[in-house]
């Protein structure tokens, strides 16, 4: 079920590259080797500690998710969950926010400010669903909610519907428990269809503007009509549910 797109080399890769660029930068003003690698060595292992937190959130929230979602299976009719999808927030869309939101390049800042380096998206076929998967889970004792959006009740102008919760979860590394920050975004499959469209628009750059009006209505329209789509099946569901009561 689980369709888990974060590589588990994004740290490596990231740290990597750091290193190269530090190499290249210290090689310039003539340090030597031992020096080098000690430099690697003391930017390298926090970098990789930090992702590696990140990865560890996301299976705690994945695992709370999967736990809930055979519970519920034995409780109703079928799995709530249809999948979930997670990623840690590459290197450069990190660096692209931090100085979007003008912030100091620490990874402390970094860990204060974004609270959407780890994702988990959880996917349900049914609205109700998503307001039972995100009661469950906030009501657990080590779940610390930071914010939450309904983009569901209030959608945005574009048309984007989803539930948004920042929490906060617990890991327990070897010596120390730390609470790590995650964005779980919970979506109908309607509204995880009409979002991964409307991403795919956000960032073609070469439609011109009267089209790019005219695909956005459109976008607006779909998302109307897949709200109305969820919220009928929803009453096709729980008309079968009733019935199956009796
Ligand atoms: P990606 O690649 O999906 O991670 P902030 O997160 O603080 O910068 P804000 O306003 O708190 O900003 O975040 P918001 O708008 O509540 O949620 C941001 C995320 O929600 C986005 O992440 C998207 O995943 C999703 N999202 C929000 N609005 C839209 C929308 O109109 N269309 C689509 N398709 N997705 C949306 P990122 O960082 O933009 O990208």
């Amino acid at each position: 079920m689980t369709e888990n797109i974060f590589s588990g080399n994004n740290s490596i890769q990231d740290a990597d590259k750091m290193a190269v660029e530090l190499a290249r930068f210290s090689q310039n003003l003539n340090f030597n080797e031992e020096q080098i690698l000690d430099m690697v060595q003391e930017t390298i292992i926090p970098v990789e500690q930090f992702f590696a937190n990140y990865t560890c959130a996301i299976y705690e929230i994945e695992t709370k998710f999967k736990v809930l979602n055979e519970q519920f299976s034995l409780i109703y009719d079928g799995n709530p969950i249809e999948s979930i999808k997670s990623r840690v927030k590459d290197y450069d869309s990190i660096i692209r926010k931090v100085i979007k939101k003008n912030l100091p390049r620490t990874l402390e800042a970094i860990e204060e400010n974004i609270n959407d380096i780890a994702g988990v998206r959880v996917i349900c076929a049914f609205e109700e669903d998503i307001y039972r998967l995100a009661k469950c889970l906030l009501q657990q004792d080590d779940i610390t909610l930071i914010r939450q959006k309904d983009y569901i009740k209030d959608p945005k102008p574009s048309g984007y519907r989803s539930l948004h919760l920042i929490v906060s979860v617990p890991i327990f590394l070897e010596n120390e428990k730390k609470d790590v920050k995650v964005e779980v975004q919970l979506r109908t499959i309607a509204m995880d269809f009409w979002a991964s469209l409307e991403h795919k628009l956000k960032y073609k750059k070469n439609i011109p503007p009267d089209k790019m009006k005219m695909l956005t209505k459109e976008l607006i329209d779909c998302a109307n009509i897949s709200a109305s789509l969820d919220s009928r099946m929803q009453n096709v569901r729980n008309y079968i549910l009733k019935s199956s009561d009796q």
